[in-house]
């Protein structure tokens, strides 16, 4: 069975918790329970994870080498700052799609870079919740025929 790691960064628990004008209502129990959902349609096995901590970050995603397909990175913050995060994804040779809730493109400029994008096979970003669920799509088609 393929199996996927979705892999949430710093703040992230606080998901429909502060800033709902930000990010919305929805708390990242919801989305963890709507991409189960999904996964259990796709016959994917998932392992949904949240930490705040870079290391523990880059700990999960050495580890997801011998244990999953792929990965979906909601790296956070880290994204606009993580060297160490994306010599992690580089080093695990496993596809992964970046993922944002917001549009970083339409944010602040220091959002607009990405270090995750260099190493990502693509990057989906402004949908909101909605944004797992076609991560979740575009890589199960990516492990099936490499698109
Ligand atoms: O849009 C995204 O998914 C982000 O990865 C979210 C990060 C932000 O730093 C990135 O630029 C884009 C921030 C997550 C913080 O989430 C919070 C949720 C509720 C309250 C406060 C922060």
């Amino acid at each position: 069975m393929t199996s996927i790691l979705i892999l949430n960064g710093p703040n992230l628990n606080l998901l429909g918790t502060r800033q709902p004008e930000v990010y919305g209502n929805t708390t990242l129990g919801d989305i963890e329970a709507m991409c189960r959902a999904r996964a259990e349609e796709m016959g994917l096995a998932l392992a949904f994870e949240q930490s705040n901590s870079e290391g523990v970050l880059i700990d999960m995603i050495h580890a997801a080498r011998d244990t999953h397909d792929g990965i979906i990175l909601n790296a956070g913050a880290y994204t606009h700052t993580s060297v160490a995060l994306m010599d992690a994804i580089s080093s695990t040779e496993l596809p992964v799609i970046e993922l944002h809730l917001s549009n970083i493109h339409a944010r602040e400029e220091f959002r607009h870079r990405s270090y995750i994008a260099r190493v990502a096979v693509g990057v989906i970003c402004g949908f909101g919740a909605a944004g797992y669920p076609l991560a979740m799509d575009a890589l199960a088609t990516h492990l099936s025929d490499g698109s």
